[in-house]
């Protein structure tokens, strides 16, 4: 049995880490039994979520989850694709992962209003004496690495120009199909579900969701995605 290791469900999301829920349904779409489980950061083989335990071989990081899945069961995400197909949804895929997932960071985190609505629960775990200390550290850091990759310094009015434009190019390659996959889910759907669905949480305001609302066409994949991976009982 393979073991998921990430946060849990939360906000209405399967998992308030994207990637997770990309590893989640990766294992999925393969059909390979799994469990989830709470991870504990500091045995994270790459100081991240997620990572997963297939029988003691530990594999971190949600693209390398999907090598090790493909090398190890045979498993082709990319089915019914053709060559150009697959290079332009894990061009989208990167797009979410490498540039939209800051702008959901920041939603979430720099925000204050946001920050108190979500991620300030993840610091109930710890005594709360050194919540003073340790919420300003961390979220100090969150800063730090958005000024680093650069996301962090865009205005909102940069930030808001370069979202509307992702998402664009989201929904315009949508318009025409049901899946990234076309008819049925593929590897990056994957990815770009929880991106999508990460933006329309009607939990945290700002103009990351409000570029995202504006698309139709992105509201109606979602609720197919959860349709198909996370049915409502
Ligand atoms: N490339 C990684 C990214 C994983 C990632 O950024 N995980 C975040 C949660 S969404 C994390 O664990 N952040 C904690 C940290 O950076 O200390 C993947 O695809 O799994």
């Amino acid at each position: 049995m393979i073991i998921l290791y990430g946060a849990r469900p939360m906000w209405g999301l399967p998992d308030p880490s994207p990637f997770v829920t990309k590893a989640e349904l990766l294992l999925k779409m393969a059909g390979l039994g799994y469990e989830r489980k709470f991870g504990d950061f500091k045995k994270a083989p790459k100081g991240k979520f997620p990572w997963i335990d297939d029988n003691g071989v530990l594999v971190p990081d949600s693209t390398l989850i999907r090598l090790h899945i493909e090398k190890t069961r045979g498993f082709d995400f990319d089915k019914g694709l053709s060559k150009e197909e697959a290079g332009i949804v894990w061009a989208f895929e990167k797009l979410c992962e490498d540039h939209l997932y800051f702008a959901l960071v920041a939603q979430r985190w720099v925000d204050d209003t946001n920050f108190e609505r979500g991620p300030r629960a993840f610091f109930s775990m710890i005594p709360a004496p050194l919540r003073p200390i340790m919420v300003p550290l961390i979220r100090r850091g969150v800063r730090k690495s958005l000024h680093a990759q650069g996301f962090g310094r865009y205005s909102a009015e940069e930030g808001r120009a370069l979202v509307a434009r992702a998402f664009g190019a989201l929904a315009a390659y949508l318009d025409t199909r049901d899946f990234f996959g076309g008819k049925e889910p593929c590897g990056a759907d994957a990815s770009i579900f929880p991106a999508i669905q990460g933006a329309l949480c009607p939990l945290f305001d700002g103009y990351f969701r409000e570029e995202a609302e504006k698309l139709p066409v992105l509201k109606a994949y979602v609720a197919r995605m959860e349709a198909r991976f996370y049915p409502k009982a």
